[in-house]
């Protein structure tokens, strides 16, 4: 009636945004990312007949706002006839921050779930449930590369590339730590509702998908970069077209992508990523890890580095 799962964040370089069944919670378009390896979720689930409702804790904290969220997940895990849960989170980044600390949490939620409810599942169903409660959550059930097809009324999660084939890190540059504005689920709906750019955006992803997984699988650095930077500004496109807007970056979030175009136009492999939040993911060649740190270190208005390699999928403790 108790487990414990580790789950890793991922980075999407190309990214998910919109939703074709809010039920479902399925993905208007395929994704692809990256699982980071230093950054972590480890989630107990014990479930107890005893108890009267679920209770969550975070890093020793109760926590009654991401409870609602992770209740359902255990219903989507273990059934909604379930017993209640006490639920044991330790994380070690900011939470909800657009640091995919959702995707690690729910993929650690499932897995944990699953497993203390007493139901062996394959990587692929604890993926398509993991999706079911948030999309980015199924793509941490694999390690290094992995691609989120679109189709059908399931996610379909695959790994491209494992995490030790290609030497690269992701250097993180925190540039606020306070919670975001407004959280990706709602964004995403306000997007598809009221962006005109949205159409085009899920049109376009499929080529996008196939310049990215060729890059991938001939381990080009120049072609990644220039699909997931054309990526993640169109992403943004859609966000800050829509009615009210929505524009995470911040002053800080600018200057990184400044340092980064330099870092580039010194010869340096590096690019830039950007979710739901204004820290700036920089993903550069191993070799360039300490100038690329250095550099983001010394922009304005950085707060924080942190840096990681790539990692595995979830899995049980
Ligand atoms: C991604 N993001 O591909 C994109 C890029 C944010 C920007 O997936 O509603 O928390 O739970 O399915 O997975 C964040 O959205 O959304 C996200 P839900 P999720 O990583």
């Amino acid at each position: 009636m108790r487990a414990t799962a580790t789950a890793q964040p991922n980075i999407a370089l190309i990214k998910y945004w919109g939703k074709r069944d809010t039920e479902l919670n399925l993905p208007a378009v395929g994704s692809i990312s990256i699982t980071l390896s230093e950054l972590f979720t480890r989630m107990t689930v014990a479930f107890d007949t005893a108890l009267p409702v679920d209770e969550l804790l975070i890093n020793d904290e109760k926590n009654d706002k991401l409870l609602p969220r992770l209740s359902h997940a255990l219903d989507i895990a273990a059934g909604a006839n379930r017993p209640r849960a006490r639920i044991t989170s330790e994380c070690n980044f900011p939470i909800a921050a657009g640091l995919a600390s959702s995707a690690s949490s729910f993929a650690a939620i499932v897995v944990a779930a699953s497993a203390a409810i007493g139901i062996d599942r394959p990587v692929g169903e604890l993926a398509n449930l993991a999706g079911r409660a948030s999309g980015s959550a199924a793509r941490s059930l694999y390690g290094g590369f992995v691609e989120l097809e679109n189709s059908g009324d399931r996610v379909v999660v695959r790994e491209l590339l494992p995490a030790d084939a290609w030497s690269l890190d992701v250097v993180v540059a925190v540039t606020a730590t306070g919670p975001k504005p407004v959280g990706s689920t709602e964004a995403m709906e306000s997007s598809r509702r009221t962006s005109p750019f949205y159409d085009r955006w899920v049109s376009d992803q499929p080529a996008d998908l196939a310049s990215a997984r060729d890059a991938i699988a001939s381990q080009d650095f120049a072609a990644l970069a220039a699909i997931a930077e054309h990526n993640c500004l169109k992403m943004h496109s859609v966000m800050w077209s829509s009615r009210p807007p929505i524009v995470y970056w911040n002053d800080a979030t600018l200057a990184c992508l400044q340092t980064i175009r330099e870092l580039q136009s010194d010869g340096i492999d590096v690019f830039f990523t950007i979710d739901a939040g204004p820290q700036v993911k920089a993903v550069c060649d191993k070799a360039a890890t300490a100038t690329v740190e250095a550099a983001l270190r010394e922009t304005d208005g950085v707060q924080d580095i942190l840096h990681s390699g790539l990692g595995a999928g979830a899995r049980l403790e």
